[in-house]
């Protein structure tokens, strides 16, 4: 069985995350470009792999890993030689595990709430990412020490969460870009030259 990750792409979407962390981690890939235009994402060979029809999903060693949070903690995993994870049992497994989980369950339905101008839930206590100020607050707090979420150690959590955070701040979301944390740690992440190596990624395999 081959080693190389199969790895479903459109750089105009979501798999930009998954793209840089395949490029962090140094594993062999070979992109299989997904064209939304023509539907290719929702064809059945491709539904067969993630039948949410959806960007990024890889295949590796016959399994098929889909969400682009699940993509990368997996590659940090499977390529430790990155160091891109604190290991299991370190203290600091906790508090990367606690940003990955935030960036999926809390920044993005915000965001997404944000930027789609949906009216605030009736009951913000049961909602589970509470409100788009809340959460940016808790990322400015998050960030506040730096230089990345782990601290000094730069680790997968910043390639998803930051990656989010650059898309937001892209986007003109309140509350990021002109905030001096903000546009320390975006900067930061683009000097980073795995993230480099994948601007500008052709729409080819
Ligand atoms: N929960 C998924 C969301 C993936 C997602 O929504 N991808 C978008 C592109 S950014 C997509 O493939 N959309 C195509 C469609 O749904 O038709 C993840 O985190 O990876």
């Amino acid at each position: 069985m081959t080693d190389e990750i199969v790895f479903y792409h459109n750089p105009q979407s979501r798999a930009q995350m998954a793209h840089w962390m395949l490029e962090e981690v140094g594993a062999p890939y070979r992109i299989v470009p997904i064209d939304f235009e023509k539907g290719e994402h929702k064809a059945p060979a491709f539904l067969a792999l993630n039948p949410m029809g959806k960007l990024p999903t890889i295949v590796h060693r016959g399994t098929v890993v889909t969400e682009t949070a699940a993509i990368i903690a997996y590659l940090a995993d499977t390529f430790p030689q990155a160091k891109l994870a604190p290991a299991i049992g370190d203290p600091a497994r906790g508090t990367y595990y606690r940003w990955l989980f935030f960036g999926a369950g809390c920044f993005e339905p915000a965001l997404l709430d944000e930027m789609m101008k949906r009216p605030p839930p009736p009951r913000k206590a049961a909602v589970g990412w509470g409100d788009y100020n809340d959460v940016v607050t808790t990322l400015k707090t998050a960030l506040a020490k730096g230089p990345y979420l782990l601290g000094e150690a730069f680790s997968a959590a910043d390639v998803y969460l930051g990656s989010e955070i650059r898309w937001a701040m892209m986007f003109g979301a309140p509350g990021l870009k002109g905030e001096k944390v903000f546009d320390d740690y975006a900067a930061r992440l683009a000097a980073r030259p795995a993230l480099q190596r994948t601007m500008g990624a052709k729409q080819a395999g």
